[in-house]
């Protein structure tokens, strides 16, 4: 018989409904209310991309989507996938605790986002770990990073590409590639935190594989807390960057994530291209991985590179 695999698949999670946005957005701050002037500017940015974000949808197509990957790889194993979300119900603990119910003993854990930081992959796995340890629940191994993964830089590499090939001639011998991810506040880089770094060698290694020339790193979609978040963020960078370079297009590739969702939807397409427009030069944004069969390869290469690694 196979042996029988959970394949915990973790995400930020995004409301459902125009209902759960304030409960979500409670979540994500910890659970204090927003102000009713924060509510509504979170609602007017999921309204402005169409109510709620497709990224509950994209999530369910990634996870399952690798889940039928994996089971295609391997005939000794078989995956089962669970969504633990870390802001909105099915929550991570949740998925433990239906793994723990259905009788699985192994899992492997997975976060939906390639590099690793304190604030992002390892708190959803510390999550998990603390939940299977309660309940006595299935024995862990946990993905930290996959930023590096070949199949990873090899989509990014190709969309890019194709971005490059569509642009008039002119653009192309003056535009300039910002790849970019989450900003985290700036208190990380004193813990040691790889994060800055991971997405360094990201931007390093699709540049030379892709032959890019003028790449940039930059930082988007930060908090609005007092404190200072990691920079450059990219509306500013692109205005810098204009002003030195006169560059005549910018290509935006936000890979620290992974979906079409409202940090691209909003922050890039609609928040960059309010400074391409104003700049009067192109606005590019290669397309996401989504549940593209490619991408699923990616990740499940990933996941099959760690079990190997444990047996
Ligand atoms: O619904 C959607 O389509 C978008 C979902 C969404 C994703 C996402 C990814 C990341 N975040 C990360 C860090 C932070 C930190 C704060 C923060 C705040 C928000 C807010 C919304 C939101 N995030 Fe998010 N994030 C998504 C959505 N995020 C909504 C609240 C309103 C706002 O500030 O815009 C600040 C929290 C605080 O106040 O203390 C920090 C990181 C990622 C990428 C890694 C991952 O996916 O886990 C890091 C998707």
């Amino acid at each position: 018989v196979k042996k029988k695999i959970g394949l915990l698949v973790m995400a930020y999670g995004t409301p459902r409904s125009e209902e759960e946005i304030e409960p979500y957005y409670t979540h994500i701050r910890r659970g204090r209310k927003p102000s009713p002037e924060a509510l509504k500017d979170l609602t007017d940015r999921y309204a402005a991309i169409g109510g709620v974000s497709p990224l509950a949808k994209i999530t369910e197509q990634q996870a399952f989507g690798l889940e039928k990957t994996l089971n295609g790889m391997y005939e000794d194993k078989e995956f089962k996938a669970y969504i633990g979300l870390k802001h909105i119900d099915p929550f991570i603990e949740d998925a433990v605790q239906q793994m723990k119910a259905d009788g699985i003993e192994e899992a492997v854990g997975i976060v939906l986002a390639p590099h690793f930081s304190t604030f992002s992959v390892k708190s959803y796995n510390n999550r998990a770990q603390v939940e299977t340890e309660k309940i006595d629940g299935p024995k862990f191994t946990f993905i930290e990073s996959w930023y590096d993964e070949p199949k990873f830089i090899d989509y990014w590499v190709k969309e890019i590409a194709k971005v490059y090939e569509s642009m008039p001639k002119h653009e192309q011998e003056n535009a300039a590639l910002i790849v970019s991810a989450h900003s985290l506040p700036e208190k990380i880089i004193a813990m040691g935190d790889p994060y800055p770094k991971q997405l360094e060698e990201t931007a390093a290694l699709i540049a030379k594989q892709g032959n890019f020339k003028n790449v940039y790193v930059g930082w988007q979609s930060e908090g609005n807390t007092p404190d200072p978040w990691i920079g450059p963020d990219v509306q500013d960078l692109t205005r810098e960057l204009y002003e030195q370079h006169s560059y005549q297009a910018f290509v935006y590739a936000p890979l620290g994530f992974v979906a079409d969702h409202l940090e691209v939807l909003y922050d890039n397409d609609y928040e960059c291209k309010v400074v391409t427009d104003e700049l009067g030069v192109s606005y590019y944004r290669p397309e996401m991985p989504n549940a593209k069969d490619e991408f699923l390869q990616c990740l499940a290469t990933v996941v099959a590179k760690r079990l190997n690694k444990e047996s």
